[in-house]
């Protein structure tokens, strides 16, 4: 059944139940509504890199922090096509467009953003974007260029944002959701741990999704990917066990969310990743970069992939998707 009337109290106490019991919990969910077997694999690339206005103590790509990023302008239609091209080759079925940006202007840039959607479409592939703040018009522009999902993290728990981010609020965040959500555009978001905020600000932020009028149908967890530089360059590596409780309680919340293995992966072995599936991810992002930051390469994900005997998933597979698909 699912649930738009969760509280902090029942998300608390399945966060907290025994680790196996909440694992074999979260699986049995997973089974109900995925193929376990089934992982999508996504790509992401960075259209346009760096040099963002934005405080956002984890980011890289913030103008502020001096970090090694190297600041670039938007890329050219061609070339981001090219690398979809190469993605839906390597067995991707989602594409996700990053942007630097605090909010998206309506300029020419926005225009090349929109012949990229168009053409990344028109590959077959998921087409997702994250380019920051978005009013319901832009969605709709989207929207009419064939976009799928919209890429909008809460990042963390209202109590703890001020701690993160100053340059824009909580509010922002849930408007643009809405703004996506508006546009029949299908809203992808979900959150970072590692970040120094507590259980409770895990459990409010995963609460907060799971009582959005329609849950995202797409929540990325992150382990934060600390880059030297940044306010957070110290922050200790989170246990995987934060992660599979992250993961296996998003699953039980959102039973027919794709729950996405994020970043982080790069610090985990294929024993913990396999944890993460089976506690209910069934999506991760493949290529050896993220949007700045390192991620396991081509040949470690296709072992992994051998090991545990998964299959790539199909793109558009998910119920919503008939209704959204452009
Ligand atoms: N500028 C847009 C925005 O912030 O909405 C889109 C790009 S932004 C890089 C997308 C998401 O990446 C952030 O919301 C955050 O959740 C995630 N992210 C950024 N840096 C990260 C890091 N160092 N570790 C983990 N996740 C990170
Ligand atoms: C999300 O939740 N994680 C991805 C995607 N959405 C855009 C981004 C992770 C970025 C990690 C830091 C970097 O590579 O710059
Ligand atoms: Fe800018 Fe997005 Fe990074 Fe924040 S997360 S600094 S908005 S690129």
């Amino acid at each position: 059944m699912i649930r738009n009337n969760w509280t902090k109290e029942e998300i608390s106490a399945i966060y907290h139940k025994p680790i196996l019991e909440l694992i074999y919990q979260a699986a049995t969910i997973h089974r109900q509504y995925h193929d376990p077997n089934e992982i999508q694999v996504c790509t992401l690339l960075s259209i346009k890199t760096g040099g963002c206005p934005e405080d956002c103590a984890y980011c890289p790509q913030a103008a502020r922090y001096h970090t090694d990023i190297k600041v670039e302008k938007l890329l050219d239609v061609q070339t981001v096509l090219q690398k979809a091209t190469e993605a839906k080759k390597a067995g991707s079925t989602r594409f996700c467009m990053g942007a630097a940006w605090r909010e998206v202007r309506n300029n020419r840039d926005f225009d090349k953003v929109l012949e990229m959607v168009k053409g990344v479409a028109q590959m077959g592939l998921e087409v997702c974007c994250t380019l920051g703040m978005l009013t319901e018009e832009q969605a709709l522009k989207l929207k009419e260029a064939g976009l799928y999902a919209y890429n909008h993290n809460l990042d963390t728990s209202e109590e703890f944002y001020d701690e993160i981010i100053s340059t824009r609020t909580y509010q922002d965040r849930l408007n643009t959701i809405a703004n996506a959500n508006k546009a029949n555009i299908s809203v992808c978001s979900g959150g970072i741990i590692g970040m120094g905020e507590s259980i409770e600000d895990r459990i409010a932020m995963l609460c907060t999704l799971a009582t959005l009028p329609q849950h995202p149908e797409s929540v990325p967890i992150n382990a934060l990917v600390p880059v030297a530089g940044t306010p957070l360059e110290n922050q200790p590596k989170v246990s995987v066990w934060e992660m599979v409780r992250m993961i296996a309680t998003a699953r039980i919340l959102m039973p027919k969310a794709m729950v996405r293995l994020s970043a982080g992966r790069v610090r985990m072995n294929i024993e913990e990743q396999a944890l993460c599936f089976l506690a209910g991810a069934n999506s991760i992002f493949a290529g050896d970069k993220l949007l700045t930051t390192p991620n396991p390469d081509y040949v470690s994900d296709q072992e992994m992939f051998q090991v545990l005997n998964l299959k790539p998933r199909q793109a558009y597979k998910s119920e919503l998707a008939e209704s959204l698909k452009v």
